[in-house]
């Protein structure tokens, strides 16, 4: 897999793009913005992308997979996310499915998205925003308590050209052996090793109002968290749900 990165100064969202462009691209393109306008999070929700300050990108991918599959491909994100990280020495956590965290705050979220017809996907684009050079006055006060940036964290200015590099290194690293031999061991491995939510009791929250308490077990093998409500394990599949902490969260 070859990339192909095309530079934009401002766009709605990456990931729009992204797919507008996916029928007539290549596997490995990756469209990067400096400052988006609409965001997107999942499920509707924004996600603040200031310009210069962070790394909004997503790349195009095509592998032949069913639906099902499809949240391997954020698992595959999110453990890209934090070995290029480590490999700058900054240390953070997974918290399933597509948010990296630390010292309990978000500095990355994933947004796995497909152009499809009814019956196969056609493209995949996953969607990364990481957010490196804000300054606490870049953050919104209502999401001081659990957003943050590299530099914050690390006290220092952040090449985001590294960054991309490191990253766009670690994806193929994880994403070629899913693609060729549907093997995403080392994605899940990193992805446990690094999570911040097994072992402990987190908030599971299913469509609309629905919250549960349970207690996240593990992740097996396809990257489903195992979730002990207490009559044993579930699994559940990253579409359906969103995790909170006890502490860090209300809601
Ligand atoms: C996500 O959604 O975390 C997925 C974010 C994906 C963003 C990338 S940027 C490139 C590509 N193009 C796009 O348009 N999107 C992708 P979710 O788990 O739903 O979290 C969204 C929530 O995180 C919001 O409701 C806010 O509470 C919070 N949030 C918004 N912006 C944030 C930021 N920059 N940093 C930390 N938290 C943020």
């Amino acid at each position: 897999m070859e990339y192909k990165i095309i530079n934009y100064q401002t766009l709605g969202s990456t990931n729009e793009l992204a797919k507008s462009i996916a029928s007539q691209s290549p596997e490995g393109t990756v469209i990067v913005a400096e400052e988006q306008s609409q965001g997107k999070g999942r499920l509707g929700r924004s996600w603040l992308s200031p310009r210069g300050k962070g790394l909004w990108m997503s790349i195009i991918l095509k592998p032949s997979i069913a639906f099902k599959d499809l949240p391997k491909i954020t698992l595959i994100g999110a453990a890209s996310v934090n070995m290029t990280l480590s490999e700058m020495g900054i240390d953070s956590l997974i918290k399933w499915p597509n948010d990296i965290v630390i010292n309990g705050k978000k500095i990355c979220g994933i947004l796995t998205e497909v152009k499809s017809n009814m019956s196969h996907i056609k493209s995949v684009i996953i969607g990364i925003g990481i957010n490196i050079n804000q300054d606490l006055v870049d953050i919104p006060r209502d999401l001081r308590h659990r957003a943050s940036s590299l530099k914050i964290i690390k006290g220092e200015e952040i090449n985001r050209d590294k960054v991309l590099e490191e990253l766009l290194d670690q994806f193929k690293r994880l994403y070629l052996p899913f693609k060729l031999r549907d093997d995403i061991s080392e994605a899940i491995n990193i992805c446990r090793k690094k999570s911040s939510i097994l072992g402990k009791e987190v908030f599971v929250l299913k469509g609309k109002g629905g919250k549960k308490l349970g207690l996240a077990l593990d992740l097996d093998r396809e990257g489903r968290l195992l979730v002990d409500y207490g009559n044993g394990p579930e699994r559940l599949y990253s579409g359906e749900v969103s995790i909170r902490g006890l502490e860090a969260y209300s809601k």
